[in-house]
């Protein structure tokens, strides 16, 4: 070490490494937390909501969902009651779901895809399949 830096090292207050440690933490903090935001709102895939449809108060939430092609959606049901995720044209269908059950299909082809729970016809949804 220099001599100069030394002379530094010693003239700084014995608070101060620990200031700029807390200084350096935050600032780490700050940007792992900033680039962990990014990161979600670039990602389509990976992201947590854009695939995601939750069943809840005998509703499908959200009604309709857009998707790229090549997307798993996955259906929670967050409801109390039993519910099923069938498409209109059957192809695909989830069963019986009960409360904390989810439901996977995935979505290759371009289209718009109804479907609806076989307990509570009311209940429809919606995913369209698009590159836009
Ligand atoms: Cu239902």
């Amino acid at each position: 070490m220099s001599p100069a830096v030394s002379n530094i090292l010693k003239v700084m207050p014995t608070t101060r490494p620990r200031f700029t440690f807390a200084l350096l933490a935050a600032v780490l903090l700050a940007t792992v937390a900033f680039g962990a935001k990014k990161s979600t709102d670039k990602s389509d895939k990976e992201d947590d909501k854009g695939d995601q449809v939750s069943i809840k108060d005998m509703k499908f939430s959200p009604a309709t969902l857009t998707v790229k092609p090549g997307t798993t959606v996955t259906w929670t049901n967050k409801d109390d009651h039993d519910h099923t995720v069938v498409a209109s044209d059957e192809t695909f269908k989830s069963g019986n779901l009960s409360h904390g059950e989810t439901f996977e299909h995935k979505f290759e082809k371009k289209g718009k895809f109804q479907y609806a729970c076989t307990y509570h016809p009311r209940m429809k949804g919606t995913i369209v399949v698009s590159d836009d």
